[in-house]
């Protein structure tokens, strides 16, 4: 991008405050999925308060222990929770939020026969903590962009997020761009919210944790969505073995991977989750994953 095509968009951005992606709690998922397709991202203002106060306390003794990253990425204070929907409660509730369900069905509509989460990590910004560097998050694919959604990441506010503790900072608009554009500091905004609230980001849209610059420390919890053919980020089976997995709710079974995609993810020739239902099953008569429900959606496609 040339200096002055910069300075506009750094204009244009300071003069948007006004038309900032922010909603309140009632808005509807088209509401929600049209600032995602069109800024990118979108803040949806006290979501879930009482279900994210209960996340901070089932976390806390994980944090209590946890060590911080080892790179400039991962963040040498910041310290990172993995496997949320095995280790709370309150992130199983959160990951199944039915509107965010809905945004991510629309957003994904055409692309996958269903999607599947992909990320589940609560993050805690420390005190001293530095910038972390912007980037899309669906660049741990081989895809070129511009390119439709492949995958939605949710941050639900833990903590207060604010622009001098540490609150992610994305640039508005920047799904849309080609490989070639280089992702300027000075482009990104602070989204800032408060405990209860959920920031969400298409994976293409630049974005990173900011640096804290206070004595607070920032904390939220990362949930991410992604096509339901597409490689996990955090390996869902592992995570959450069949054991465990019996005993949640069939969407989030759905969910984690155990469904399977069209002839993707069987086992034994079957939807996995029957593995679930029934511990032990074993040389079960192969099924046709072809469905006429599944060629419909498909040809929709073409
Ligand atoms: O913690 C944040 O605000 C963003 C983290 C992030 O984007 C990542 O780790 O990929
Ligand atoms: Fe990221």
């Amino acid at each position: 991008m040339n200096t002055s095509l910069l300075e506009t968009e750094v204009e244009v951005r300071r003069m948007s405050r006004a038309i900032e992606a922010r909603v309140t709690a009632n808005a509807t998922p088209d509401e929600v999925a049209g600032c995602l397709r069109e800024f990118g991202y979108v803040i949806i203002e006290g979501l879930a308060p009482e279900t994210t106060r209960q996340a901070e306390r089932e976390l806390g003794p994980y944090f209590d222990r946890a060590p911080a990253g080892t790179g400039s990425f991962t963040g040498e204070r910041t310290q990172r929770i993995a496997r949320l929907v095995a280790r709370s409660a309150a992130c199983r509730e959160l990951t199944l939020h039915p509107l965010v369900l809905e945004v991510v069905r629309q957003l994904f509509e055409g692309q996958c026969y269903h999607a599947q989460l992909t990320m589940t990590q609560a993050i805690r910004v420390l005190p001293g903590a530095a910038a972390q560097g912007l980037h899309r998050d669906d660049n741990v694919f081989p895809f070129l962009h511009p390119r439709p959604p492949s995958v939605l990441f949710g941050m639900w506010a833990l903590s207060d997020f604010d622009a001098d503790n540490g609150a992610t900072r994305l640039i508005p608009g920047s799904h849309r761009w080609g490989d070639e554009e280089a992702p300027h500091q000075q482009l990104a905004i602070a989204a800032e919210m408060s405990p209860g609230s959920l920031l969400i980001w298409e994976g293409a849209t630049y974005h990173g944790a900011g640096a804290n610059r206070t004595s607070q420390r920032r904390t939220g919890a990362l949930i991410g969505y992604s096509l339901g053919w597409l490689r996990q980020f955090e390996n869902q089976y592992l995570a959450v073995p069949p054991e465990l997995a019996r005993t949640l709710s069939p969407v989030l079974q759905e969910l984690i991977g155990y469904k399977n995609h069209g002839y993707l993810g069987t086992y034994e020739g079957i939807d996995a989750r029957e593995l679930l239902a029934t511990p032990g099953v074993e040389l079960p008569a192969p099924v046709d994953h072809f469905t006429p429900e599944l060629e419909t959606k498909r040809r929709e496609r073409h």
